[in-house]
């Protein structure tokens, strides 16, 4: 669990981050999906995947993302578009403290499939000691 920086291409046109399947990000990006218009007061997530990676940048604004492996429980800041935070499968995550302007970007190694979802955190821990 760790946030990775990403070159910036910049000049007088303004910024470019590029990120590639299988050399920025470490899966094959199969879905992506976008959350804004969140409040500060408000936390998204709170579950954990069974497989699914996920890899979060906050393109615009900023949030915080609480990952959890069962035995540490570590807060990123998420508050610039050239980093990126990856969660792997069988790891709590919960975002939040978002600002007004936040665009969480998520790209995902999976479709969607609710049934990947450990949505109690009772189970997921039961899950981590298997
Ligand atoms: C995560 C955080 C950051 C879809 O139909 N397809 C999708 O790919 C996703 C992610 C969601 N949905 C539907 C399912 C729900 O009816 O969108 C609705 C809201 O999803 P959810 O309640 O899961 O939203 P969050 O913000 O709690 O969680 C989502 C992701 O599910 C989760 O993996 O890490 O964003």
């Amino acid at each position: 669990m760790s946030i990775s920086e990403h070159r910036v291409w910049g000049d007088e046109r303004g910024m470019l981050v590029a990120l590639e399947s299988m050399i920025d990000v470490p899966f094959d990006i199969k879905r992506i999906f976008y959350i804004y218009g969140t409040h500060p007061e408000l936390y998204r997530g709170n579950h954990s995947h069974y497989k699914t990676k996920q890899y979060l940048i906050a393109v615009n604004g900023t949030c915080k993302v609480t990952l959890d492996d069962g035995e540490n429980k570590i807060t990123y800041d998420l508050n610039t578009p050239n980093c990126g935070l990856l969660q792997e499968p069988l790891v709590w995550g919960v975002m939040h403290d978002f600002s007004p302007d936040c665009v969480l970007l998520v790209l995902a190694s999976e479709h969607y499939d609710d049934a990947d979802y450990i949505r109690s955190y009772s189970e997921f821990i039961q899950e981590v000691g298997k």
